[in-house]
This record gives C-alpha cells, sequence and structure tokens, in this order.
C-alpha cells in the first residue's frame, strides 16, 4: 500500500509520530515520575504533562511515556528517541547547548538523605561516601562543593538507596521530594541537607529548535498555572511544600 507523505501540517508539532506525544522520564523518582504496581507511569511531573498535552489534543493513551535512566534522557531527546523529556529536569545553561527547555514548573531544593546524624553539612560529608545519580545537578554540585565527601555514581535512585540502606554508602544525595518519599518507606532516613535549587527550576526537554512544540507546551503550561490545575496537582503530590508564587493563578 502506498504511504502518504505526512505534510508540515499533519504534524505541526514536529513529532517523531504526528499521532502520539513520546516522554522520556524516569520509574524511580517518587512523587515526581515512577511506576506503579501495574507497571502504568504516575507522579507530578507525569499529571502535567498528560494535562498539558490533553490541551494540545492528545488523550491520555497518546502520551507515551518510556522510563530511562536519568543520564540518557536528554541525549535522548537530542538523538530523536523521544519529543520531550519530563522527569524534574532542572534547566541549566549547560543542558541548553544540546536541548531546549519549556518554561519552568517546579523549583525546590537538593537534598542529603542519610541515616548519620552528623551530617549537617559538606563539612559533616568530610570522609562520607555520598550517591549521586549520574548526569544530575546533585552530582555538579557535590563535586564542587562536597569536595571531601567520597562520591558514589549510580544510574537510578533505587540502586543508591539500596546501597544507603546496606551500608554501602553514608547518604544519597537526590531531589527534595524524592528525599521525603524514600525517607517515608525508611523511617532511619533523614534530610540532613537542603541546597536551594531555585535557579535551576524543572522544565520540559525538548529537541533543540522544535519551536512549535515548545511555544504550544508553553501555552498549555500556563494555561494549567492559570485556571489552578498546577495548583492540584501540587497540592496532590507535595503536600506541605510552599508554592512559588510564580506558578499560582495571577489574578
Ligand atoms: O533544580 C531542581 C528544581 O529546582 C526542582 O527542585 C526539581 O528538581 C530539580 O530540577 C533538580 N533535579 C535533578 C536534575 O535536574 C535530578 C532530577 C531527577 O533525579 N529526576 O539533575
Amino acid at each position: 500500500a502506498l504511504t502518504a507523505p505526512v505534510l508540515a501540517q499533519d504534524n505541526p508539532y514536529g513529532l517523531i509520530d504526528p499521532t502520539v506525544i513520546s516522554v522520556g522520564t524516569m520509574g524511580d523518582a517518587k512523587p515526581y515520575a515512577f511506576t506503579t504496581a501495574d507497571g502504568a507511569f504516575s507522579g507530578f511531573d507525569i499529571e502535567l504533562m498528560q494535562n498539558v498535552a490533553e490541551r494540545l489534543g492528545f488523550k491520555k493513551d497518546q502520551v507515551i511515556f518510556t522510563g530511562q535512566e536519568f543520564s540518557a534522557l536528554i541525549p535522548s531527546v537530542a538523538n530523536g528517541r523521544f519529543d520531550v523529556a519530563a522527569a524534574a529536569i532542572g534547566t541549566t545553561e549547560k543542558r541548553k547547548q544540546t536541548v531546549d527547555f519549556g518554561d519552568g514548573y517546579l523549583a525546590g531544593f537538593l537534598s542529603v538523605m542519610t541515616a548519620d546524624p552528623s551530617i549537617k553539612d559538606a563539612v559533616g560529608l568530610k570522609g562520607k561516601r555520598l550517591g549521586v545519580v549520574q548526569g544530575s545537578l546533585q552530582e555538579i554540585y557535590a563535586e564542587k562543593n562536597f569536595t571531601g565527601a567520597d562520591l558514589v555514581k549510580f544510574p537510578d535512585n533505587n540502586s543508591a538507596v539500596s546501597a544507603l540502606n546496606n551500608g554501602t554508602v553514608d547518604a544519597h544525595f537526590l531531589d527534595y521530594e524524592a528525599a521525603k518519599d524514600y525517607a517515608n518507606r525508611y523511617p532511619e532516613l533523614k534530610i540532613g541537607v537542603n541546597i536551594p535549587s531555585f535557579d535551576a527550576p524543572a522544565g520540559f526537554v525538548i529537541r533543540k529548535g522544535n519551536d512549535a512544540l515548545r511555544v504550544a507546551l508553553n501555552k498549555a503550561l500556563h494555561e494549567a498555572m492559570q485556571d489552578g490545575t498546577w495548583k492540584k496537582l501540587h497540592e496532590k503530590w507535595f503536600p506541605g511544600t510552599p508554592m512559588p508564587a510564580d506558578y499560582l493563578p495571577k489574578t
């Protein structure tokens, strides 16, 4: 059979397959992005992405999530494997050299989680083994500022937290809400250090130059902020965490 050529007007957002949005994400960054027991993706970033995509005309089953190691997400978008990556991915000038970012939708802290009460700051980390996820802002921050610590690099949070629970590392450095979630699951683990990361707000990652998709996602994102959807999702997934005014409805 003949296949009709895909015209630009049939693919206004420059998608890999114009009938779906393919999204790279993570399976173990709860409550931002994670897999449930039945294998479905859930979390703040997931539901925000679904809501924004719906405003672009894509139903839930037309947003296809795929879990990847964190360090593979940005390269996968750059290489045309995904249309978008969404997983609390902080916006930085360095990352913007290889991909574009939508507008920020989340800002918070980078947190050191540990069962060791002596770990309260950089000094307390001296001589300690500190886990970081490869390619994360935590890895960059720790290399620069926690110079006395022994950095141990992991592909994902679950392997780092296993190492923490069996004593192979003394602490793990991850996003605040994920640390809070692990601390709830493992009561001996506490958050010892919080580093503000408000200058690197999380945004949707898109292929460099795909301006049509970036502009459409931004418009839909602002609608979700303005109509209270963003606030509702924040309250659902991050209960008790103060909300930065930038993302709340403007009256
Ligand atoms: O920079 C923060 C942002 O302020 C917010 O708290 C959400 O997380 C961040 O985007 C940092 N996230 C890490 C990063 O971008 C790790 C992401 C992950 O583990 N999924 O490298």
